[in-house]
């Protein structure tokens, strides 16, 4: 079945943490009108498509007035048709011209113009009929570095997850009562605790990284004994943001330290080790996939070692990664790579080659639930969506209602 473009609009607004970006609206000869607006990084690697064209956001807004001429009457049976357009829309490789904001918008604008005209889920456009297995969620519930004014803990994130939840509404439900349980717990134990948190919700504190760690472990075990969910805990170190690439060291700002290559290794392996972590994203900075390969030989396959800044949900560093073994996680944000087609490549490529797959929220969100939807095209292992804050909230609510809808298979299990 085809579905034809009838019209193309944009809308400057704004994302969580108050920048611009652009809603796109593709509207169907039948007047059925699909949306979206791109979300926005904080820690942002150095190979991701670049948000906005070379004039910025005024650009970015004349690039959709472009796209109205250009995909007028376009008429497409797939995601892939019209992401191959998009391709041809922007005439270079990487969306240079037009910027992840406009080719991202479009191509989720498209989907969801072509699931509502079809009259089916999202999901279901995106990977045909297949029954939902839901990912398990992994929320960042105490937060530092960049999206808190480093003046939190060094490490950008300590995430929890569920491990034995029978349904997605267990797993939300119970890694929501982790993060209230840590904030009760700083409450007592941090002075200086206002409930402050970060850009994605998390709790920060002015408690040392080892102080935090145990608030962490502490709420889990109580919640693990009020509701009977077991949990897991990981980190992403987010370390391109703290690598000084001239002299070639990991700087920690509140603690005061730098290390080179090798410390930086023996301290990601004796954290993962004395805070018993089972997932580890970006220990090292986005070109040391030989450091990756390392790790992973150190800590085997029972830790997740997860690149984001390595991979950028880009199919040919994800088949490099693979070949040296740089990890066995990737993480895919669809705004990194520019459209939802490739996006769903990048996962298919990493799931083939036994990498697990994490469909990732940015920072800067926006209040649009399409990222569950693509989380469940690919069958994602997890989803890596704080569970607090609307614009994420909207991302879990959209699979707990599809839950409720389809049923399904119930959540991944992974170890
Ligand atoms: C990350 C993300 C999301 P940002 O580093 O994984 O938590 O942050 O969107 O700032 O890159
Ligand atoms: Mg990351």
């Amino acid at each position: 079945m085809e579905v034809r473009v009838r019209r193309v609009e944009g809308h400057i607004i704004y994302d969580s943490r108050g920048r611009p970006t652009i809603e796109v609206s593709l509207t169907s000869e039948n007047g059925v009108k699909g949306r979206f607006a791109s979300p926005s990084g904080a820690s942002v690697g150095r190979y991701e498509v670049p948000p906005l064209p070379k004039d910025g956001i005024l650009g970015a807004k004349k690039m959709v007035d472009e796209a109205n001429k250009f995909f007028h009457n376009f008429s497409f049976s797939s995601q892939t048709e019209f992401d191959d357009a998009l391709r041809r829309f922007d005439g270079g490789v990487r969306f240079e011209r037009i910027g992840s904001v406009v080719s991202l918008g479009l191509s989720f604008a498209a989907a969801d113009m072509a699931s509502k005209e079809l009259n089916k889920p999202m999901f279901r456009w995106l990977a045909g009929d297949l029954e939902p297995v839901f990912p398990v969620p992994l929320c960042n519930v105490l937060g530092g570095g960049k999206h808190a004014l480093n003046r939190s803990i060094d490490i950008q994130e300590i995430l929890v997850f569920p491990l034995n939840a029978r349904s997605y509404r267990d797993a939300y439900t119970s890694v929501v009562e982790v993060h209230k349980m840590i904030s009760k717990l700083l409450a007592e134990r941090d002075m200086f605790f206002t409930g402050g948190r970060n850009d994605e919700g998390a709790w920060v504190t002015t408690l040392t990284d080892e102080e935090a760690f145990n608030v962490v472990w502490d709420a889990v075990d109580r919640v693990r004994s009020e509701v009977g969910v077991k949990f897991g805990v990981g980190i992403d170190m987010a370390a391109s943001s703290i690598w000084d690439a001239e002299s070639k060291v990991y700087v920690y700002r509140r603690s005061g330290i730098s290390r080179d290559r090798e410390e930086q290794i023996e301290y990601v392996v004796e954290l993962v080790k004395k805070h018993n972590l089972m997932y580890v994203e970006d220990p090292l900075h986005e070109d040391d996939f030989p450091g990756f390969s390392y790790i992973r030989r150190r800590l085997g396959d029972r830790v997740l070692i997860v690149g984001d800044d390595l991979y950028v949900t880009n199919v040919s560093r994800i088949k490099l990664g693979v070949n040296e073994r740089s990890g066995n996680g990737v993480i895919i944000k669809p705004n990194q790579v520019g459209n939802v087609s490739s996006a769903i490549e990048a996962a298919k490529t990493a799931s083939e080659n036994k990498f697990k797959v994490v469909v990732s929220h940015r920072s800067g969100e926006t209040h649009y639930p399409h990222l569950a939807h693509l989380a469940l095209a690919v069958e994602a292992d997890m989803f890596k969506v704080s569970p607090v804050y609307g614009e994420r909230v909207i991302k879990h609510n959209e699979l707990l209602l599809i839950e409720d809808l389809y049923g399904g298979k119930g959540v991944k299990r992974i170890w």
